[in-house]
């Protein structure tokens, strides 16, 4: 009896189920869509076997859009979340706080809920800011809690159908319509949080939205700064690649007919010329005029099989990011370049100068820079 004395009272109708569920359909949204942007994302940098070959890599633009939108659905969903907490925490209070076993049950739901939430926002803005404060791979966690909060949110939806379906119209049908119902406290309330979603929103997709750049306030990479006017993530002395001189360079391309090709062998192929983006996993993208040798091309060259899958190798000496594989689409399409030059220059050192990989429809990841070996495998 004196805890119950203790622990505050809650009225009104900020914290009630309609302002929870007003709240709770736009998260859910944000979810939905973060969740299925990041299974897109997962699977195009981890293809499982099977699915390697089945990669599209149209259309173009596609890793950019659903990339996009993973980070740009996660900043959204911040403001949303900490605005659908402050609605419930007075149940933080509800006593008793066992009723029954089922009770239990309910809130170690909502327990992993919120705390994989918490856990996938806060780890997820720190990645694009390339910051991580934590002793585990970010990748694997990140898509392992992903599935945890995916799981307990249907849990919660579930136990909560009856109180969503109930609040889920201004006025469902045959309830009295009150006119105190949506005062305004609660429409002040619910347009300061679209507020805020659209502020952090307008103030973040200029990364990758480049039509707003101008409004870019918290992105940690401005999609014109960088050398050729490309950001970088990792650069030449950060990967270690020591200066690669043109007459050193080589490109081995190993296959049926294996060869070695010098760089102006290589200038000297036929010349392609595409419009593509690199689209970073961390949220920025930014597009530009790449030239250089159809990937198909060298494969031909090497009698690769048609359904050939490719090994792109680095001449970074170490580093999580020194190998991609490309699959059948990829090594197939036309629009995949072993690049030369940007926006009309020679590659810059730190995109990857001699020569980098550019593919459609492809993580940021996996374009990879200072190529020197292309491996058919089997
Ligand atoms: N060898 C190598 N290639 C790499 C990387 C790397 O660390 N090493 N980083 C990748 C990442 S994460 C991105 S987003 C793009 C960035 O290309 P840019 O620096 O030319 O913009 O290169 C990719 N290629
Ligand atoms: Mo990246």
């Amino acid at each position: 009896m004196k805890l119950r004395a203790l622990s505050p009272a809650f009225k009104g109708r900020l914290h009630d189920a309609r302002t929870a569920t007003s709240i709770g359909r736009w998260l859910g949204a944000a979810f939905a869509v973060c969740f299925a942007t990041g299974l897109v994302s997962h699977v195009m940098q981890h293809p499982p076997g099977w699915l390697a070959d089945s990669i599209p890599s149209r259309p173009s633009w596609g890793y950019r859009l659903t990339q996009g939108l993973h980070v740009a659905s996660g900043i959204a969903a911040i403001p949303l979340l900490l605005a659908k907490l402050w609605a419930v925490y007075p149940r933080l209070f509800a006593w008793p706080p066992l009723r029954s076993v089922k009770h239990g049950l309910e809130r170690l739901s909502i327990a992993v809920l919120v705390g994989g939430s918490v856990f996938e926002l806060a780890t997820g803005l720190l990645n694009t800011a390339q910051w991580y404060p934590w002793p585990f791979s970010f990748v694997a966690v990140h898509y392992a809690v992903g599935w945890l909060v995916v799981g307990a949110l249907l849990l919660h939806l579930a136990v909560k159908a009856p109180e969503i379906r109930e609040h889920w119209t201004r006025r469902s049908p045959g309830t009295l319509a009150l006119p105190a119902l949506d005062g305004p406290d609660r429409r002040s309330f619910l347009a300061a949080v679209g507020a805020g979603v659209g502020a952090v929103t307008l103030t973040t997709v200029g990364q990758s939205f480049t039509p707003l750049k101008d409004f870019l306030l918290f992105a940690p990479r401005h999609p014109d700064q960088g050398p050729q006017g490309l950001p970088v993530n990792r650069t030449a002395a950060a990967a270690g690649v020591g200066r690669v001189t043109a007459e050193d360079y080589r490109l081995v391309v190993t296959g049926p007919q294996p060869y070695t090709l010098t760089l102006d062998e290589l200038r000297a192929l036929p010349q392609h010329e595409v419009e593509l983006s690199i689209a970073c996993v961390e949220g920025w993208s930014k597009s530009a005029r790449w030239t250089g040798v159809r990937v198909a091309d060298l494969l031909a060259r090497a009698a690769a099989p048609a359904h050939a899958r490719v090994r792109v190798e680095s001449l970074e000496p170490s580093g999580g990011y020194r190998v991609s594989e490309l699959g059948r689409e990829h090594a197939t399409d036309p629009l995949t370049l072993l690049a030369l030059r940007l926006n009309g220059e020679e590659l810059h050192p730190d995109h990857g100068y001699p020569a980098r990989l550019i593919a459609p429809n492809r993580p940021g990841v996996l374009q990879t820079k200072w190529v020197g070996r292309l491996e058919v495998l089997a």
